[in-house]
């Protein structure tokens, strides 16, 4: 039955289900075993007086003991080969979808995550499994035959390159955490997956569905903890790569720690933060912008890196522009992740909270706060909950760096400066994502001369990109590439191979 009431109700029943049984424990899985005998106490954003999970801590043993087990179940996980390892994640896919109610009550409490968002989460996961999984059929099956010269027969052939450390944020605690396991898994690594220190528990629950879906015990491992544990992670003398997801300081010291040891050049693959600006010219549909612009600088409470930081308005439109967004934030609503008719829902926790209002105090001095969303004071005091700011800025210098959360900052231009506002955003040195409104191809073109995007979107929301339509990932301060759920993303995880045989000492080539 999928009337909207019917889906309604049985969401609230999975829901309830969940909440029933909260707190779960979690904790570290290694070699199939799950270590949550002892553990602290986590509250959900959306609730603090809710408890989600107790979190049983990993140690630096159980780092060690994680890394011999994944070193030795390598070679055994690599030999069976593309399509075999295809097969796996495929049925990884099917579990998650199978339990996508569940998942999406857990991600609710955990994350703060509203339903519409976690739909689309689970959505996402599942296509990083089915993408790998035809990434490993088709690249990592039998070696190629190159061409060559007579007497001789040449193969190229993929594998993975060992083991792998994945380190993945909370705001995609599902689909990012599924996405570099998954290339990792599909190439022929084993893998060491750090979550985020706020979300362990929906990656807890993946690693279990992983498990039953017949992925050997050896080749994924759960270490949950802090920064701590990254470090150690990432200091492993023996790890051949990292993924990493989060803030662009963070991958600055990950690849510190791997250029300081001995050994092998061990390669980082980071996606890291965005500046992010959309541009609109005197051409543009402006409830199309006004509804673009909202999604994208308030839809997951912005926090996503490819989330509007910058809206960048021509004076000619400005009034008109800003009194529709005013309008717009006030019939968002604010509320229960959980609740289907919910826009927007807490942030992260009380760090986030509090770097965002010091941002907007900061901004009522130095620029302008034009408007908040309206915020009961009930969901005030319930949890981590963060009114939607509109904040107009008259200078480029004003906005320094990414502020993770719903804060939209609008520029007015003069259209004979978009070139100079274009250089200023550039000048920031991130390239994520870009918007441009306008109806005139030449605008569009005139902007991403300028202004380095990995995914440039025209006349519509800068966020959501799809696997394999829309490969997501930037350059400079946003990220190393290559893109994930696309065609190359694959062979940062894997090495390659050449067979050369000297066939003229045997006879002859058989094949020719
Ligand atoms: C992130 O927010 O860390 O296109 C990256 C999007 C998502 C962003 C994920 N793929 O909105």
């Amino acid at each position: 039955d999928l009337t909207q009431s019917a889906v309604r109700e049985r969401l609230a029943d999975a829901q309830a289900a969940f909440d029933a049984d909260a707190p779960y424990p979690c904790g570290p899985i290694i070699n199939g075993e799950a270590l949550t005998d002892w553990g602290a106490p986590m509250t959900s954003p959306a609730d603090e007086g809710f408890q989600v999970a107790t979190l049983h801590e990993s140690t630096e043993d159980d780092v060690e003991r994680a890394y011999k087990a994944a070193r030795d179940a390598q070679p055994g996980w690599n030999a069976k080969g593309g399509p075999a390892r295809a097969k796996i994640l495929r049925d990884m896919a099917d579990s998650l979808e199978a339990n996508t109610d569940r998942l999406l009550a857990l991600m609710a409490r955990e994350t703060g995550k509203t339903l519409l968002d976690g739909v689309a989460e689970v959505r996402e996961a599942v296509d990083f499994l089915r993408y790998y999984a035809v990434e490993a059929e088709t690249k990592f099956g039998e070696p190629v035959r190159l061409p060559g010269p007579a007497g001789e027969t040449n193969h190229l052939g993929l594998g993975g390159r060992g083991v792998f450390v994945c380190i993945s944020p909370w705001n995609f605690p599902l689909a990012i955490f599924t996405g570099q396991v998954a290339a990792a898994l599909a190439a022929g690594n084993s893998v060491l997956a750090k979550p985020a220190e706020q979300s362990p528990l929906i990656a807890f629950e993946a690693v279990k569905l992983y498990l039953e879906a017949g992925l050997p015990e050896g080749v994924l491992h759960l270490i949950p903890g802090d920064g701590k544990i990254g470090a150690a992670l990432t200091g492993l003398p023996g790890v051949d790569g990292v993924a990493f997801t989060g803030s662009t300081d963070v991958a600055r010291i990950i690849n510190r720690t791997l250029a300081a040891k001995d050994g092998p050049i061990v390669p980082l693959i980071a996606e890291t933060g965005g500046l992010n600006g959309l541009f609109v010219d005197t051409s543009a549909l402006h409830e199309q912008v006004i509804d673009d612009a909202i999604l994208s600088a308030f839809g997951s409470a912005g926090q996503r890196c490819s989330a509007l930081r910058l809206l960048l308005i021509p004076d000619e439109i400005g009034d008109h522009l800003i009194e529709g967004l005013k309008g717009a934030m006030d019939m968002l609503k604010l509320g229960d992740p959980a609740d289907a008719s919910t826009d927007i829902g807490p942030v992260i926790d009380a760090d986030a909270y509090a770097m965002l209002e010091s941002h907007v105090e900061r901004m009522a001095s130095e620029a302008k706060v034009l408007h908040r969303a309206p915020l009961s004071d009930e969901l005030a005091a319930k949890g981590r909950f963060f009114s939607p700011a509109l904040v107009e800025i008259t200078s480029m210098d004003q906005l320094t760096d990414e502020k993770f959360g719903p804060i939209m900052h609008v520029l007015r231009y003069k259209r004979s400066e978009l070139e100079t506002v274009a250089r200023q955003l550039a000048d920031k040195g991130y390239g994520l994502t870009l918007g441009v409104h306008s109806r005139l191809d030449r605008f569009a073109e005139r902007v991403r001369a300028i202004v380095p995007a990995g995914n440039c979107y025209v006349n519509r929301n800068i966020t959501g990109a799809v696997v394999g339509v829309q490969p997501f990932g930037g350059e400079g301060l946003s990220g190393t590439g290559p893109k994930a759920g696309g065609p190359h993303y694959i062979y940062r995880f894997a090495s390659e191979h050449t067979v050369t045989i000297n066939v003229a000492a045997q006879g002859g080539d058989p094949e020719l």
